[in-house]
């Protein structure tokens, strides 16, 4: 998969794609990120990337011709897509759909923002990662790149599948222990230690919903509420929503 980065900051994504994960990924040759300057292309002395805005008011707003300029020497896989907090919010099912792509292009915007006729006729769509506003569209970026990225047949090991994480069933993950049985006399539940794996699968899903239910009830509603096995399985714990 080929994921084209257009920024100035073109060090800040570099170093997070040659790092961990996604820089394993990288050398396997399972990702290729390719960063773009979009001071690179400009012209004048200063190598502007931003002009105050007409109309008046606070801040700057990048230029449009760096912009366009890039995409037409580079030509990146669409689609395009602008960071931003007015796009879509990224979500696990969002992720997903990206890594079934041969690639795409993540434009990191700075200042207020772009040119209005970048998001006209430029970009294909728009992309949040959350409600809140961030300096500039990197660390955005680079949390599409690894949300995506480790979704890429064989970037993951085995050892760690994305089939059993949360979201991956609209619940958020149970609670996971290692070593020590004991710790400051806080214990591993027994259910754990039993040997009963089947045992183990309907406590780790009751516990699932436990925790879902506390933090986000609304991933509950979502799926529809509780199925009669669900509560069956609950039930069987003990355990009330
Ligand atoms: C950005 C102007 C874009 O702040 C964000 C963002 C928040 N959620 N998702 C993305 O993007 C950076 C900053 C300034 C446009």
């Amino acid at each position: 998969m080929r994921i084209d980065v257009l920024t100035i900051f073109p060090d800040l994504i570099g170093v997070f794609s040659s790092s961990t994960l996604i820089g394993k990924a990288v050398d396997k040759g399972l990702l290729d990120i390719r960063t773009h300057d979009l001071r690179s292309v400009t012209l004048d002395p200063h190598r502007s990337v931003d002009d105050s805005p007409f109309g008046g008011g606070a801040g700057m707003v990048m230029k449009p011709e760096p912009i366009f300029d890039t995409v037409d020497a580079v030509d990146p896989p669409r689609p395009i897509l602008y960071l931003s907090p007015a796009g879509p919010t990224l979500t696990q099912q969002r992720a997903a759909e990206l890594a079934e792509l041969d690639g795409f292009t993540l434009l990191c915007g700075r200042y207020e923002g772009v040119d209005e006729r970048v998001r006209d006729h430029l970009i294909d769509g728009e992309l949040s990662i959350g409600d809140y506003v961030l300096a500039g569209g990197e660390v955005a970026a680079m949390v599409v790149i690894e949300a995506v990225g480790r979704l890429v047949p064989g970037v993951l090991g085995n050892r760690e599948s994305a089939q059993d994480d949360s979201f991956s069933d609209g619940l958020l993950e149970y609670p996971h222990y290692t070593r020590p049985a004991e710790y400051r006399g806080w214990e591993v539940p027994e259910v754990l230690r039993s040997g009963d794996h089947a045992r183990v699968d309907r406590w780790r899903k009751a516990q699932a919903f436990l925790r879902t239910s506390t933090n986000r009830p609304e991933l509950i509603v979502e799926r529809g509420g509780l199925t009669r096995d669900d509560q069956a399985l609950l039930d069987e714990f003990g355990i009330e929503l």
